[in-house]
């Protein structure tokens, strides 16, 4: 029988913080994925392993059945919705806030706002649930940089503890949303793996609470 079990999740801070949720399952990387350029961690369990992927794939590999389960930011689940995945649990880390950010001083400007995302589709949303037609311009990093070179008036993204806008002369403006990362799970393998996963669920959900 295959109970081979393969967890996606990225490496940086998702890693770091999931790190103490896996040990109170008793599964403990075998390597260090900040260490080693192995993308395919092995664990103290024979049939666990971990697979080291882009933040924004996890849900894919997930959703595929490339993994049985995965850590996915709710910022990254909310923008591109997976199929065949279940969220199972809040994880309660890298916590932060969606939100719109500007200028200190925002310039007057003869036309539409101008927002620069790569979270494009959770701010399409949120500015058509207000009523307020802008004009959307993907960027995939340093987004910041965006409102300071007049490519737009201001900008949708991840904050958490403000440092990197105000190093860019940015405030923050309105929150969008709060943001954690989830455990998620592939449908088909919570059906033929549910001991082993369901076993992984809980013990995550204790630690979770004895935090
Ligand atoms: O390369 P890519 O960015 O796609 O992925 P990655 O593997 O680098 O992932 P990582 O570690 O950057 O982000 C993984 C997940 O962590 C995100 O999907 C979020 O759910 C979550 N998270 C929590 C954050 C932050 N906090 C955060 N502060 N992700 C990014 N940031 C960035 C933010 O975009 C901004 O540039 O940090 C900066 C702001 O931080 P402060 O503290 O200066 O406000
Ligand atoms: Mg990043």
């Amino acid at each position: 029988m295959d109970n081979q079990l393969t967890i996606a999740l990225s490496k940086g801070r998702i890693y770091k913080d999931t790190l103490p949720l896996l040990e109170a399952a008793d599964i403990l990387p075998l390597e260090d994925p900040s260490k080693s350029r192995k993308l395919i961690i092995p664990t103290n369990q024979e049939n666990v392993r971990l697979l080291i992927v882009r933040a924004t794939d996890a849900p894919t590999y997930v959703s595929h059945g490339a993994a049985d389960i995965g850590v996915a930011g709710k910022d990254v689940l909310m923008e591109a919705p997976s199929d065949n995945l279940y969220e199972l649990l809040d994880l309660q880390i890298a916590k932060c806030r969606l939100m719109v950010a500007g200028p200190e001083t925002p310039k007057p400007h003869g036309h539409r706002l101008k927002i620069a995302t790569k979270y494009i589709n959770s701010a399409k949303a949120y500015y058509a649930q207000k009523g307020e037609q802008v004009d959307l311009i993907k960027l995939y990093g340093s987004m910041e940089i965006a409102p300071l070179i007049d490519l737009a008036d201001k900008i949708v993204d991840l904050v958490d503890t403000g440092n990197t806008l105000r190093a860019n002369g940015l405030v923050p403006e309105e929150h969008i949303a709060n943001i954690s990362s989830r455990l998620i799970v592939n449908e088909h393998a919570y059906k033929t793996k549910f001991n082993q996963i369901n076993e992984i669920v809980e013990k995550f959900q204790s630690a979770i609470s004895n935090t």
